[in-house]
């Protein structure tokens, strides 16, 4: 059974010479990002086989652009919440509470491809903060043999796909914007696509993200179903070599009552009355 106190949960933390923080749309909640299966949740409107996979790219790329636009969209006036700010502390030694300042290792990896992680602690992705998911405002060059990949934050990113409403029939999304309209390389004219993993696809830095996983002794998931691999897999790495395993969510997740430390309510709140 899973411990909630917090003293001893602070025992463990100070002594924990590597952390890893694996975070999902919950973290992204109380930013006014739809999370994907909670309540309300985005998937429940479309189906993810539709929108997120390579199939459906190949399908229909104007559907997939028309839902990434959206989303893009959605994200841009969000703001990072409490919850960010918090584990952003955590990553910055000097500002560490509870944390051994520099003999501790922290790597954040994230499954949320908002960004607001990164807004939070004032520095892109590196070493520390890894978006295993992408981006939603990295674009990257479909020809295999162009090397274009930048960030792109226009709005819209072209001008057909602004103010497209994503038209969601049964299930479906439908196409009011010409292939020729959409984003396109301006290095080889080859069509852009959203720097994101679709289902399917291999996730970003996976073997340095599972070699994390193999030497962490804390595991912090935060705001997540644990329900997409190998996200899900992680903090069962950690326990395999004996690390602890600490829960926060809003709901009993999958497997999360095998967890050492579980914090119920929102994740905003609770990290910092355990973490702040
Ligand atoms: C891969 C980017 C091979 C795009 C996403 C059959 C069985 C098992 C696995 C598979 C299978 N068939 C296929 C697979 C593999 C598949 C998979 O896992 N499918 C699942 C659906 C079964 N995985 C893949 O395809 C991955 N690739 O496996 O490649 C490989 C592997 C290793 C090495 C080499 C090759 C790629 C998966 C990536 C897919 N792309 N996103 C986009 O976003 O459009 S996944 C998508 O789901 C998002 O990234 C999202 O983050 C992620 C997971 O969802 P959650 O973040 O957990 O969000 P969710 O809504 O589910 O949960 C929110 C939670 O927060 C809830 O628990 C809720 O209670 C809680 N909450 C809400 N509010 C709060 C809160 N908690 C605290 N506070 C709050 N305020
Ligand atoms: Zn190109």
């Amino acid at each position: 059974m899973p411990s909630s106190n917090v003293e001893d949960f602070h025992d463990v933390l100070s002594s924990s010479k590597s952390i890893l923080i694996v975070s999902g749309a919950g973290l992204s909640a109380a930013s006014g990002i739809a999370t994907f299966r909670g309540t309300g949740g985005r998937w429940r409107k479309y189906d993810p086989k539709v929108l997120a996979t390579l199939s459906a790219w190949q399908e229909n790329q104007s559907r997939v652009w028309q839902f990434f636009h959206y989303r893009r969209e959605e994200v841009r006036p969000a703001q990072p919440n409490k919850g960010h700010h918090v584990l952003a502390q955590i990553l910055m030694p000097s500002l560490r509470k509870g944390v051994a300042p520099n003999t501790t290792t922290v790597t954040h990896v994230t499954q949320n491809i908002d960004g607001l992680l990164s807004s939070a602690s004032g520095k892109e992705p590196d070493g520390q903060i890894i978006e295993m998911h992408g981006n939603l405002f990295d674009v990257v060059c479909t020809a295999h043999d162009c090397d274009y990949r930048v960030k792109n934050t226009d709005n819209p990113i072209c001008l057909a796909l602004g103010g497209t409403e994503v038209i969601v029939g049964e299930g479906n999304v439908e196409p009011v914007v010409k292939r020729v309209d959409l984003p396109h390389c301006p290095k080889c004219q080859q069509l852009l696509r959203p720097d994101v993993v679709w289902f399917g696809e291999r996730p970003k830095r996976i073997q340095e993200i599972l070699q994390i996983a193999d030497s962490a002794d804390l595991c912090l998931v935060v705001g997540t179903s644990s329900l997409v691999q190998p996200a899900s897999k992680l903090h069962e790495r950690v326990r395999a070599n004996g690390g602890k395993v600490a829960v926060f969510n809003m709901e009993v997740v999958n497997h999360s009552d095998e967890a050492d430390f579980l914090f119920l309510g929102p994740c905003e709140v609770e990290l910092e009355r355990v973490l702040g």
